[in-house]
């Protein structure tokens, strides 16, 4: 079994518990409270990362060395045959990309001001980026099928581990950023850790999906994708959760470049769609009161596509944004949940299904104020953009903006 060398003695002596992650997944394992019988293997590997808090070298040396970021259209062309070759080559260039990248995160987490970094759900944060740094910096080279068999699940565990990790800092900063005068910090250190994260799931994804071989699609780049498809499929979600919590939810009508298709990737999309729509349907709602279902005006989605780029425009008559409130509504934890009906219902039983379902995508219909600050960071790492008008006193449009992976000018890189 290859070189048998250290770092293989180490993988196979050490992290044993890391190795099976479903024994300690990160949650248990920083719910870790001492009155509860911890585990021999519980010990070691909280040891082990408490420990690198004050032993970094290894971080400080990934976290000076520069990523490569890929364009789209490289990741989709070198992956079209997914023979063994490809998804060798894709583990190697993981096992060498993916402590680089997350040793950037470390530093970035480092840099905060202390008293956000002290703050305990941001100090999670920090946990599991050092903890998933060590698993993946120990990780022997990837020679045989067996090594990359053994990374993939190590991969797809720590994917599972860390997908939190966006309710984790938006709870994190809710709780800690009155004690910072500087916005700017907060929104430079979130649009860059937000959309760094979405790059390194993209990539440790598109790694898995190239294993699967999925119809119509290379790896996590869906070839034909219909952009009205996967639209539909986040409004009938969204309908679906407006109506569990109010009982009826607006209707939509989608028009424009409606059989639109090219090659994109879902992911993204998949937690922009749902944040805009969420918006839009709350505000229908909560501007007409008493006025319920069919009665509502409903949500337009317009779509448009040209060899630059594509457009989704999403119309409501929700009111619109108040003057006063139209340049904080990108600032990330700025809501008015405070002041929605739905705190008045707080306590009741959708108290609980607020509290289960994940806040920052698809759950409720509002949570920390993450959906369009991360949605516009998000369009933007991807080249594009996320302009909001509001008519004040009628409604509001947002327009989404993304660049095709062809696109002559800036194509962006993940
Ligand atoms: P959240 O939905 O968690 O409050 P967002 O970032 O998605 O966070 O939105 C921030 C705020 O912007 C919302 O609380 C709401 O006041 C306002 N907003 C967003 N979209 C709309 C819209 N379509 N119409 C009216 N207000 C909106
Ligand atoms: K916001
Ligand atoms: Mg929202």
């Amino acid at each position: 079994n290859k070189d048998g060398g250290t770092s293989e003695m180490h993988w196979n002596g050490q992290p044993n518990a890391i190795r099976q992650g479903n024994n300690i997944n990160g949650k248990r394992w920083l719910n870790y409270n001492p009155s509860s019988k911890p585990t021999p293997s519980s010990i070691r590997e909280r040891n082990i990362t408490v420990a690198s808090y004050y032993n970094q070298t290894a971080i400080d040396k990934a976290a000076a060395q520069h990523s490569v970021r890929l364009a789209p259209a490289t990741i989709m062309y070198s992956g079209s045959q997914s023979t063994h070759h490809n998804v060798m080559r894709s583990a190697q260039y993981l096992h060498k990309e993916l402590p680089i990248r997350i040793a950037h995160r470390i530093s970035g987490i480092r840099s905060l001001p202390f008293i956000v970094g002290c703050n305990p759900t941001i100090l999670s944060v920090h946990e599991l980026y050092i903890r998933a740094f060590h698993i993946l910096n120990d990780f022997p080279e990837i020679v045989t099928s067996e090594d990359e068999e053994k990374y993939s699940q190590v991969v797809k565990d720590l994917l599972d581990d860390h997908k939190d990790v966006v309710s984790l800092l938006a709870e994190g900063f809710r709780e800690s950023r009155r004690h910072i005068e500087d916005e700017e910090l907060v929104s430079r250190y979130l649009d860059r850790n937000l959309t760094s994260r979405l790059g390194i799931r993209m990539l440790a994804t598109h790694h898995l999906h190239l294993k699967e071989k999925k119809d119509g699609h290379v790896g996590i780049v869906n070839v034909n994708m219909t952009l009205k498809n996967v639209i539909q499929r986040w409004i009938t979600f969204v309908q679906q959760i407006t109506e569990d919590r109010y009982g009826f939810a607006p209707a939509v009508k989608i028009s424009g470049h409606i059989s639109a298709r090219f090659p994109y990737i879902e992911m993204p999309l998949d937690y922009i769609l749902p944040e805009l729509l969420k918006n839009a349907f709350r505000a229908t709602i909560e501007s007409h009161p008493g006025v319920k279902g069919a009665a509502l005006p409903p949500v337009n989605v317009i779509i448009a596509n040209n060899e630059t780029d594509f457009i989704v425009k999403i119309s409501d008559r929700g009111a619109g944004i108040p003057h006063d409130q139209v340049n904080k509504v990108v600032q990330y934890n700025f809501s008015t949940a405070e002041k929605s009906t739905d705190s008045l219902i707080k306590d009741d039983i959708f108290g609980n299904f607020m509290e289960t379902m994940n806040r920052t995508t698809s759950g409720p219909m509002h949570g920390f104020g993450f959906g369009l600050p991360t949605s516009r960071a998000y369009a933007e790492y991807l080249g594009g953009s996320l302009q909001i008008y509001s008519m004040q006193g009628l409604g509001t449009d947002v327009y989404l903006r993304l660049k095709h992976f062809n696109a002559r000018d800036t194509p962006f890189r993940i």
